[in-house]
């Protein structure tokens, strides 16, 4: 155990790394702690050219992640998913890291950290994983880069249902529309992830690196022009601006549906 990072414990074994995101009482809400302590748990990694890399919780949960941690979501005016916030930063760097990351998922994963989970490369999961994508539940004006990943993951259906239901899907779902590998019964998920680990761990990793950077630059559908962007951050802006922003946050807190007004 890494005194450092007690928030997530980091293995090696051989050349696949496991990195399991260990705040179970907080049901792994991304704090920025804990983003912090899962970003030096990547470089480790890369520090030990792992080939590929683990991303689990503890065997068991009910929830994998919890999303972005709430109460860092900011009341004051400002934007709540900024470039630089630590769920967009980590994001990143999983999409940069130069080995595959595969997530191993158990449980059910929250907003953000649904994101999270499809900018790993592949996804095996629990048949019995759900996902839901909240952002229309908490009031929260998703970023744009974060809204073309979902798009990018699961193509526009799929992704608006998430979107606009903010329910948890099931991941047979996901399953059908290749965004998730496999999903098999938890009894069967470490092996059937390892296995997949060490198929990848055998191939050449400057080969899969080129490949992993390749993918991610065809990924960038299109670039949005300085106007286009500009009118995206200002109808955001008059939603972290509105009263039912502020609605979403307070109705998490007060462990209630939130009333919203279109204000
Ligand atoms: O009361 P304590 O101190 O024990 O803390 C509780 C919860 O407050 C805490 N917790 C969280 N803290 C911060 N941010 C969170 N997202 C978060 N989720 C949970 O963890 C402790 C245990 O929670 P509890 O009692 O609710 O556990 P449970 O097992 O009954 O229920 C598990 C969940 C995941 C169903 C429940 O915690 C839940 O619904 N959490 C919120 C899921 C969610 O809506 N996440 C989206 C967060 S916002 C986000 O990711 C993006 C910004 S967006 O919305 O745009 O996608």
């Amino acid at each position: 155990m890494d005194t450092a990072l007690p928030l997530v414990a980091v293995e090696l074994t051989g050349s696949v790394g496991v990195i399991t995101l260990n705040n179970v009482q907080k049901r792994n809400a991304l704090s920025s702690e804990l983003i912090e302590q899962l970003c030096a748990a990547l470089e480790q990694m890369r520090d030990k050219a792992a080939r590929v890399v683990v991303l689990r919780a503890p065997a068991g949960v009910k929830v994998f992640s919890a999303g972005h941690d709430v109460c860092e979501l900011p009341t004051n005016g400002r934007d709540p998913l900024t470039y630089n916030d630590p769920l967009r930063r980590v994001i990143r760097e999983i999409e940069m890291f130069p080995a595959p990351v595969i997530a191993m998922i158990e449980g059910s994963v929250w907003g953000g950290a649904c994101e999270l989970v499809m900018s790993c490369d592949l996804i095996v999961a629990a048949d019995n994983a759900t996902f839901a994508v909240t952002p229309a539940k908490l009031g929260v004006p998703y970023n744009i880069s974060g809204v073309q990943n979902f798009l990018n993951a699961g193509g526009r259906s799929l992704c608006k249902e998430m979107l606009f239901t903010a329910q948890p899907m099931p991941v047979a779902r996901l399953v059908e529309r290749g965004l998730v590998c496999a999903a098999v019964p938890c009894a069967e998920l470490e092996a059937h992830t390892q296995a997949l680990a060490a198929q990848i761990a055998m191939n050449s990793p400057m080969v899969i690196a080129l490949l992993k950077e390749e993918l991610r630059l065809l990924s960038i559908r299109h670039n949005l022009g300085p106007e286009t962007f500009e009118r995206v951050q200002a109808i955001r802006r008059e939603v972290y601006d509105s009263e039912d922003y502020q609605e979403g946050i307070r109705a998490f807190f007060e462990r209630r549906l939130p009333e919203f007004k279109g204000m």
